[in-house]
């Protein structure tokens, strides 16, 4: 694969890793501790050449709507405050990371972490042209996000070894994937990011 080096023009957004997407949370993603230690080699990258970090969580009300209670698709998950919606300590977040709550209201879900919130302008504020992007889950919010940043006129990299899918239905990650290959994303691993 071609090596990557990030610089001016790049930021690394991280997509809802956090504990209740982990093995033994409230919505466990298999293998979804498998992506930290691929995004802890780029953070490092990001982090030393002083380059914009966003990290994105899930931020739900108690009362959420996509609840199981309330007729929703999901278990309760990431509730606002709770242990189960922090970064897992081995995420290796900067202090000056900018994190990105969203689905923060009680009639309304978002997938994408650009849907109603901020990070569209604050990319732009930080003349950011590409993204590389990695975290939970591929067919989920990874998808929608990646959809969105290609909707918005940012280039994506999509970190391969830093993603997973909940595969509610077996093949979705690997239809997610095709999906955003279509978009024209380029793919890398971890290690072409130098
Ligand atoms: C997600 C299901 C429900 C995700 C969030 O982050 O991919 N999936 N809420
Ligand atoms: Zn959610």
């Amino acid at each position: 694969m071609n090596p990557i080096k990030p610089a001016d023009g790049d930021a690394l957004l991280i997509v809802d890793v956090q504990n209740d997407f982990l093995p033994g949370g409230a919505l466990a993603v298999p293998e979804g501790d498998a992506v930290i230690e691929p995004l802890n080699r780029v953070l490092d990258i990001f982090h030393t050449r002083g380059l914009p970090i966003f990290a994105s969580r899930d931020w739900h009300p108690p009362n959420h709507c996509s609840f199981r209670e309330r007729g929703g698709p999901w278990p309760p998950h990431c509730i606002a405050d709770t242990e189960g919606a922090q970064f897992p300590t081995a995420l290796k977040l900067p202090a000056f990371t900018a994190i990105i709550s969203k689905a923060t209201t009680p009639e309304k879900d978002a997938y994408s972490a650009f849907e109603d919130t901020p990070l569209t302008m604050q990319l732009r504020m930080y003349g950011v042209k590409r993204v590389l992007v990695g975290g939970l889950a591929t067919d989920y919010c990874v998808l929608n996000t990646v959809k969105d940043a290609v909707k918005n006129g940012f280039a994506v990299v999509l970190l391969t070894d830093a993603i997973r899918a909940v595969n509610v239905h077996p093949g979705d990650g690997k239809k997610a994937l095709a999906e955003m290959r279509a978009l024209g994303v380029t793919e890398a691993e971890s290690h072409d990011i130098q």
